[in-house]
């Protein structure tokens, strides 16, 4: 059991980066290029494959996650929008805390609806503060949970809220712009978190290039995750694999 945190938990204190290829379950519906894409990831040494967003407007995510989890030779973790995504295939879930939202139903509303369920498939749920952070645009992130994001240039209060999460017992910190967002999360506020709090850090939305990532890891991000950018360019794997795990 646990066995996906314990993996984060000793990349971080033995300070490994690690890759997350996002796969987003109505992208998923394209079976070649889902195809493509787990396996550039596996080739490429991503760590883990991610499945989920904020919203899905396909039935067949349970289908998905099982096409991901036959290609991949790697841990399969969901990353769910909502108690609907959540699927027996997967090694673990993100159990998500929207705490820089006030929105209750996405602080405790939907984990009383999914926790029976989390347990009935035995996933392992991994303790997850959500914070999500201005980047540029609403993204379907914003507008689906209805909460205001932390504002880009503020660092502080994300490393407060963050520090918060810590306190309140969670396992994780997600700081995430949110899908196809035109910037990512500033190094500055990833450097802000990882000075208050001791927690894996994973970070996504909108990374685009080997530079970005390696800043980013640079800052203190232990997990960045990338969606977008890899079904845009399949290929781009390779050099931001080699950019986290340099
Ligand atoms: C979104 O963190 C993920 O929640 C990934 O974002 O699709 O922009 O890479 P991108």
């Amino acid at each position: 059991m646990a066995e996906v945190l314990k993996f984060l938990d000793a990349a971080r204190s033995e300070g490994r980066k690690l890759l997350a290829v996002l796969i987003d379950p109505d992208f998923g519906q394209d079976e070649a290029a889902l195809e493509r894409t787990v396996q550039n990831a596996c080739m490429a040494k991503a760590d883990l494959l991610f499945v989920g967003g904020s919203l899905m407007t396909s039935a067949s995510f349970d289908q998905c996650v099982h096409r991901v989890k036959e290609l991949a030779d790697r841990p399969v973790v969901l990353f769910p929008g909502s108690p609907a995504q959540l699927s027996r295939h997967a090694d673990a879930v993100l159990f998500l805390s929207l705490i820089s939202g006030r929105n209750p139903e996405l602080l405790i509303g939907h984990h009383v609806t999914a926790a029976p369920t989390v347990k009935a498939l035995g996933l392992e749920a991994i303790p997850t503060g959500y914070l999500l952070v201005d980047g540029g645009r609403t993204t379907t992130a914003h507008y689906v949970s209805q909460s205001s994001p932390i504002p880009h240039d503020k660092p502080g209060i994300a490393a407060a809220t963050a520090l918060a999460g810590e306190l309140l017992g969670l396992r994780a910190i997600y700081l995430d712009t949110g899908s196809g967002a035109p910037k990512s999360v500033s190094p500055r506020m990833v450097a802000a978190v990882r000075d208050a709090v001791k927690l894996p850090i994973i970070v996504g939305g909108g990374i685009r290039d080997a530079e970005q990532a390696r800043a980013l890891c640079e800052a203190g991000a232990d997990v960045l995750v990338v969606g977008t950018a890899f079904e845009q360019d399949p290929e781009l794997i390779f050099a931001m694999s080699e950019a986290v795990h340099g």
